[in-house]
């Protein structure tokens, strides 16, 4: 008998057709109306004692008290490497697994934060809009400011960590660090994120979101990196005291940032919009089709080894 499926969130076409082949799916993206929320909530009192599995975009949250209201639910495909959404813990005291997309997405996530980096440092985009604004036959672009061989602080030497280190070799950066443990790469490590941020040009930040990293980077930490320094966020908006990071920015407490996650996504405040020091993406470190296909696969794969008895492929432990 096919499971039902719950997909939470709108997905890629190819990986609902996926699952609408495998499972009775229920899309709860679909039930708009014109009391959105409402509507939602009604469609899943519905079906909720039937589900087995939940699929989900990484920015959608799964609470104890969803999951509660499923007694047969059994395993959790995030679609995403970060799973802060979730609520992991009360998962695992209920038996539900949690599986999420490690790997796949390192290379995209990278080549984001070095393009972030390059675009805050030679100013790419301000460029390009002057050139396509004809104010070039008004005189130069101002000077921008050299990348290569800068020092590069990241928060975070994971997997995507290690893959942005690798390519800010190639750049010749002074590659450091900040995790909570030291690792095996041959990078200085810090134990002080301050220590880091005194040290550094640019401060990356990949680590992961939740209580544990909750404004990691706060008003001391931007102090420490200086009036040269450039933020980059690929990790999620949690990790930053958002409106701090406002301030210095506005203030030129730093000289930039380059950011891809904020605070209360989809809202970017007006504020960091209206700056100039700042380079902003809606998200998309790892939106390519070609990484988002593997994610979706590797979501489904997840589901199916689960309700095969096979072992999981990337459980989140
Ligand atoms: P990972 O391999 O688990 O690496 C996480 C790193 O963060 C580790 O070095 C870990 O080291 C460090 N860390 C964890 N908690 C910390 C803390 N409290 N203080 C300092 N460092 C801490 O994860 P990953 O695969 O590289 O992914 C990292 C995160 O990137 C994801 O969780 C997600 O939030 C984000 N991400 C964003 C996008 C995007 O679209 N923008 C895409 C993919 C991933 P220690 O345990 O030693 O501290
Ligand atoms: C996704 C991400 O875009 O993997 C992550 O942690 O933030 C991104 O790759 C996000 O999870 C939406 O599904």
């Amino acid at each position: 008998m096919k499971k039902n499926l719950l997909i939470m969130s709108e997905m890629p076409e190819f990986l609902v057709s996926l699952f609408d082949q495998s499972y009775n799916t229920f899309k709860v993206w679909e039930q708009r109306g014109s009391a959105l929320n409402k509507d939602k909530e009604e469609y899943i009192s519905k079906i909720s004692q039937d589900i087995d599995a939940i699929a989900v975009m990484g920015g959608t949250k799964i609470s104890a008290e969803l999951m509660k209201r499923m007694p047969n639910l059994k395993v959790i495909g995030c679609y995403g490497v970060g799973y802060d959404a979730i609520d992991v813990k009360f998962a695992h005291t209920a038996g539900i697994k949690v599986t999420n997309t490690p790997e796949v997405l390192n290379d995209e996530v990278a080549d984001t934060a070095i393009a972030l980096m390059l675009n805050v440092y030679k100013k790419i985009i301000d460029a390009e809009k002057f050139a396509r604004d004809n104010l070039w036959v008004n005189g130069e672009f101002p000077l921008s400011r050299k990348f290569t061989g800068t020092k590069l602080g990241i928060v975070g030497m994971g997997r995507i960590g290690k893959a942005i280190a690798k390519r800010a070799e190639a750049f010749d950066c002074i590659i450091s660090y900040h995790s909570r443990n030291k690792t095996d790469v041959k990078y200085q490590y810090y134990k002080n994120i301050n220590d880091l941020a005194k040290e550094v040009d640019t401060l990356c930040i990949i680590t992961p979101g939740g209580k544990e990293t909750e404004k990691l980077i706060n008003r001391t930490v931007l102090n420490n990196l200086g009036k040269n320094g450039v933020i980059i966020n690929v990790a999620r908006g949690s990790v930053i005291d958002q409106d701090e990071l406002i301030n210095c920015l506005k203030t030129n407490v730093i000289a930039g940032a380059g950011l891809d996650v904020y605070a209360n996504e989809p809202n970017i405040p007006e504020e960091l919009i209206n700056l100039k020091n700042t380079v902003l993406l809606p998200h998309i470190a790892s939106a390519t089709v070609e990484t988002r296909n593997a994610m979706g696969q590797l979501v489904f794969d997840n589901i199916k080894a689960y309700f095969e008895n096979k072992p999981l492929i990337s459980p989140v432990v």
